[in-house]
């Protein structure tokens, strides 16, 4: 793997209260590669003070994953609101900006473990495990659990495994190094069958989740800028699988606005067709963009990002954007206004 500098991180570990952050709503990459670094520290540094926390807790996938797999365990597993304890060092894994920490959004001093193309968390971060080129922090752990002689139960490996399918969409971003490490994981025990079994076994979605996405279809915005079609929807939850299905649905660009704090959350998926023939990590951008023309941060990958802007003004988000695909494509058109400037306007 590129000159990560694992020995360099492992030679810094020293005694003392280690707290591992994830990004807000932790995913199954970000679960799995705190949970696994947990182990790491606290049988390389023989301690059991090493804390996991998830700002605002993790998501429904990973909480089925781990109560399957019965690795989570509450006497290190915090949601961020109900942490309490001091820390001597502050790791942040797979995050990419200040405003995914939740309560730690502030901090100060820390390690990085990560690999998202556009972070803003790495400049100030001391010491870093960061790849841009793994298509998930879980491989960049295993990388580390490999190297680092620690020797895990066999439900960690699987673990990755799972955070690795998941990051890399069943392994249709996966690259060699993706699979020598994947082959690597199975050697030393990981189940892949059971991981990819945990991951496909939500058949059935959520009530809510249903009316989430239905919901965003029933209010989008249709745009057109160059060739490519831009949509734009509002709903309060579910805003990452519902862009994803518009994407597979003929859209190239898909944002989607949630209330929050007087602000908004903004999602953006971009597909990856769109990413290869513009050459750039253009949902990063666009995340990075409209947080500094609105007030916040953003950041992320080059096909899925999300920024938390303190502009409550849809229609002003909407002037950004239109800016951001002028400037980018020479023109930006309506083609269907729909309803969500509307519904994005309404509630606060
Ligand atoms: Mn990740």
């Amino acid at each position: 793997m590129a000159d990560l500098n694992v020995d360099k991180f492992l030679s810094s570990l020293t005694r003392g209260t280690h707290c591992l952050i994830t990004h807000r709503n932790a995913d199954l990459d970000a679960v799995a590669s705190a949970l696994t670094l947990r182990e790491i520290i606290s049988k390389k540094m023989y301690v059991d003070d090493v804390y996991v926390i998830f700002p605002d807790g993790m998501d429904s996938l990973s909480k089925f994953f781990l109560n399957s797999l019965d690795v989570l365990n509450s006497h290190y597993t915090y949601v961020d609101s109900d942490f309490h304890k001091c820390c001597d060092f502050y790791v942040v894994v797979d995050a990419a900006s200040n405003e995914q920490l939740g309560r730690f959004s502030d901090l100060e001093t820390y390690s990085l473990v990560d690999h998202h193309e556009v972070n803003t968390l790495i400049d100030k971060a001391e010491i870093k495990l960061y790849d841009p080129k793994r298509k998930s922090t879980s491989e960049i752990v295993a990388y580390l659990a490999l190297k680092s002689g620690v020797e895990l139960s066999d439900r960690y490996y699987t673990l990755l495994i799972g955070g690795i399918l998941y990051d890399s969409r069943s392994l249709y971003l996966a690259d060699e190094v993706t699979f020598s490490i994947l082959s690597e994981l199975i050697r030393l025990g990981g189940n892949y069958v059971r991981a990819r079994n945990l991951l496909t076994r939500r058949t059935s979605l959520d009530y809510s989740e249903r009316i989430a996405r239905l919901k965003g279809m029933s209010r989008l915005g249709i745009y057109k800028a160059g060739k490519y079609l831009i949509v734009i929807t509002c709903i309060g939850a579910y805003e990452g699988n519902t862009l994803r299905s518009l994407l597979d649905n003929g859209a190239d660009v898909a944002v989607a606005l949630a209330h929050r704090d007087g602000g908004f959350r903004v999602t953006i998926r971009v597909s990856e067709e769109v990413v290869d023939e513009l050459g750039r990590p253009l949902a990063g951008l666009l995340a990075t963009y409209l947080a500094n023309k609105l007030g916040g941060s953003g950041g992320g990958h080059s096909s899925a990002s999300g920024s938390i802007i303190k502009c409550g003004k849809a229609e002003e988000v909407l002037r950004a954007l239109e800016s951001y695909f002028r400037s980018l494509m020479g023109n930006f058109k309506i083609v269907d206004e729909g309803r969500w400037l509307e519904e994005c306007s309404q509630h606060g």
